[in-house]
């Protein structure tokens, strides 16, 4: 007898850092309504069903087969039985009646909105919901309501921002960065991380780290690009953070906060003449230029490779990697080190396959982090 699923489900481990994901999900049609179940439980601060629905989603994205029953998915780690019941709606139905109630939703579609804008979270969205808010129009004439200055950006460039960046012009943007960093400290390292190291075609932002070989120097160069950035007339916005990295701290096995390293959230102006093939969209084309988010990370050069490994994502991969090395191996790893509790020491690395090496995991190429 054939059988219709190629790889044993028995062998799908838990863990996102033990399977091998890349860009090409064969379940997109459950790996969608188990986003927007996510969403949905996210913006009503449900932590634990909104993981549980991402895990589930992160797990159908690693089968290189498509689920066409609901028996194949009885042995697959981490589909519960509210997953299951999603699974064999659209199996039946061709979609999920519970997540179409949720995208008509007045509330979910207004939570949605005000969050797809640069600088408004999940409580900041909440807050103008309750005072009876539904529409960017509403808040903008909203007389009580203060906007942060990365929210009034975000609002500024919301065209613009909104719209996925490409490769084409992620490669230009990776360009300017180069030449800038490159002015400043000629063997300065400027890696491309997030999204399109892991062979993603379209982002929400370009990711870079820039370090320096001398230990130290690495922060300001990040403010000397940013003044750079400046003079040349292309920084339309800029968050700069500096370092709060203090080497004796444990790790910290909580995703959800960021590093210590000094860092910059930048809203950049790219021009047409600069993208091969040019910009995407026919206003962009006529206006010559558009707005990108692009953030930089500057760690100190002997803390590279577990900056890289935290910024390459996915988030799904992060955490699993974060949870397994806590389960598996009583360890503890973040974008700064990874401690061994049982021996209780720090464990250098000066690569990603030295950090997969200490945690005695299979090395998982970047294209094949997308979980
Ligand atoms: P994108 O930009 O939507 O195409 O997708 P990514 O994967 O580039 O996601 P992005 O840009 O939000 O973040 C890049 C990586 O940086 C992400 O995979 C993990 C890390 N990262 C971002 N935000 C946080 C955070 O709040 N905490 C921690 N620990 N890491 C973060
Ligand atoms: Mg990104």
């Amino acid at each position: 007898q054939v059988s219709t699923t190629p790889t044993p489900v028995s062998t799908v481990s838990q863990y996102a850092c033990q399977r091998r994901t890349t860009t090409k999900n064969n379940n997109k049609i459950f790996t969608d309504a188990f986003e927007v179940l996510a969403e949905s439980h996210e913006l009503n601060d449900m932590e634990g069903p909104c993981l549980a629905f991402r895990r589930a989603a992160s797990v159908l994205k690693s089968l290189p087969w498509t689920v066409q029953n609901l028996r194949v998915t009885e042995d697959l780690p981490c589909l519960g039985e509210h997953s299951m019941c999603v699974i064999e709606e659209i199996l039946q139905h061709g979609h999920s009646f519970e997540v179409e109630k949720i995208l008509s939703d007045e509330r979910y579609q207004i939570l949605k909105l005000f969050t797809s804008v640069f600088g408004v979270g999940p409580k900041t969205a909440e807050k103008w919901y309750r005072r009876g808010l539904r529409s960017f129009s509403d808040v903008l004439a909203e007389p009580g309501i203060r906007l942060n200055r990365m929210q009034q950006s975000g609002f500024l460039h919301y065209g613009d921002i909104s719209r996925a960046v490409s490769k084409a012009e992620a490669q230009a943007l990776g360009n300017i960065i180069d030449e800038a960093v490159r002015a400043i400290t000629p063997d300065a390292i400027l890696t491309l991380t997030g999204g399109f190291r892991r062979g993603k075609d379209f982002g929400h932002d370009v990711d870079f780290i820039v370090t320096t070989p001398q230990l130290g120097k690495e922060e300001r160069l990040l403010t000397s690009v940013i003044d750079r950035l400046k003079q040349q007339g292309i920084l339309l916005y800029c968050e700069y953070q500096a370092s709060t990295f203090d080497e004796s701290k444990l790790p910290s096995h909580r995703f959800e906060a960021m590093d210590h390293f000094a860092k910059c959230f930048l809203i950049l102006r790219l021009e047409d003449s600069q993208v091969e093939g040019g910009l995407q969209t026919a206003e962009e084309d006529r206006r010559g230029w558009r707005a990108v988010r692009v953030d930089l990370v500057s760690p100190p050069v002997d803390r590279y490779a577990f900056t890289l490994l935290g910024w390459s994502g996915s988030r799904q991969f992060e955490r699993d990697l974060r949870r397994f090395a806590r389960m598996e191996r009583r360890m503890l790893l973040d974008n700064h080190a990874l401690y061994d509790k049982t021996k209780k020491e720090f464990l250098a690395a000066t690569t990603e396959k030295d950090i997969f090496a200490h945690l005695g995991l299979e090395y998982i190429e970047p294209w094949q982090r997308n979980a």
